[in-house]
């Protein structure tokens, strides 16, 4: 049987994790492109991307945040850029996906419905804060709802549908899957389409390998062969969840947006490094991870050639 290839997509700086947790985390827009290109080289073939505000580090959506890191990147390598729609849990869908509307990247995340997305429980690690923002957005959270109602994944299809980008399906719960399934269903998605399960945020399903059997066969009774999936574990869940997600012909998710470490108790010393690990990891189980122009075929995503950056 031949397997099909491993994408590996890297999702370098997020909204929820803080640099007070980790220099590693890349914030500034130097450092958010140094390491993007950095996780193409080791083997990414997507590089999922959130940006900041370059005056205060807040998670940022405007599309001014992105331009330098956009078109470095694309000058660089051939990686396929992934623009996040999920921003910040504190920001409505209309501003979200201006960055996409304005650089019609080949993907952009989509999250598959509203939900706790609680990070609370970090606060009480720290004392002190790099940022004056980040005790309060942190500890809001658990008041927060993220907001990703019906509506709002229409507004994001309806609006994204002019440039032909394929959704990363953010899924972190098996009613997410019956949700798309509803929207293919009503016409704002065809196949094939991309899964990424998340697995291990506080608000969705739990991190085990049971829970992602179960996804994995839900997709299979919804979608039959019209999709292709990955897998996001949270924190310590992601490289053990990434391996069992590559033998079961599933793509995988690594980044410092997802967790900071490489190993337990050990800071991760940049995204390439986490790279480097699940690919070796694939490569020693006997895979193969996918190039860009690979990923690209196995996703029918438009070409490189089709973004507006
Ligand atoms: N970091 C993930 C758990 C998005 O950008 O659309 C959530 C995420 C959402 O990646
Ligand atoms: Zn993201």
């Amino acid at each position: 049987m031949t397997r099909q290839k491993t994408i590996i997509t890297c999702a370098v700086t997020g909204a929820i994790h803080t640099p007070t947790m980790s220099d590693h985390l890349p914030v500034t827009h130097s450092e958010i492109t140094e390491q993007a290109i950095a996780a193409a080289e080791a083997g990414a073939a997507i590089l999922h991307l959130h940006t900041r505000d370059p005056v205060d580090m807040r998670p940022s959506v405007e599309p001014e945040h992105y331009q330098s890191i956009l078109s470095r990147v694309k000058q660089s390598t051939d990686a396929v850029v992934n623009i996040t729609t999920g921003g910040a849990p504190t920001m409505r869908i209309s501003e979200r996906i201006k960055a996409a509307n304005t650089f019609s990247p080949e993907m952009c995340s989509l999250n598959m419905g509203s939900m706790n997305f609680a990070f609370h429980p970090l606060a009480k690690r720290f004392e002190t804060f790099k940022y004056d923002w980040e005790k309060e957005y942190i500890e809001g959270s658990e008041a927060n709802i993220f907001r990703n109602t019906l509506f709002d994944i229409k507004e994001a299809a309806e609006t994204l549908a002019p440039h032909n980008v394929k959704f990363e399906h953010e899924c972190y719960d098996v009613g997410h899957l019956y949700t798309l399934k509803h929207c293919m269903d009503i016409g704002l998605f065809k196949a094939p389409v991309f899964l990424q399960f998340v697995l291990g945020v506080l608000g969705g399903i739990g991190a085990s390998i049971d829970n992602l059997v179960f996804l994995k066969q839900t997709a299979d009774k919804l979608f039959g062969d019209g999709y292709q999936w990955s897998v996001l574990g949270a924190g310590a869940a992601q490289m053990p969840l990434a391996a069992a997600a590559s033998q079961m012909g599933g793509h995988v998710r690594v980044g410092l947006e997802d967790s900071l470490y490489i190993a337990r108790g050990e800071l991760a010393e940049s995204n390439a490094q986490q790279v480097t690990k699940i690919r070796s990891i694939i490569e020693d189980l006997g895979c193969e991870v996918a190039t860009p122009d690979q990923a690209r075929e196995l996703l029918a995503l438009k070409g490189g050639d089709l973004v507006a950056f």
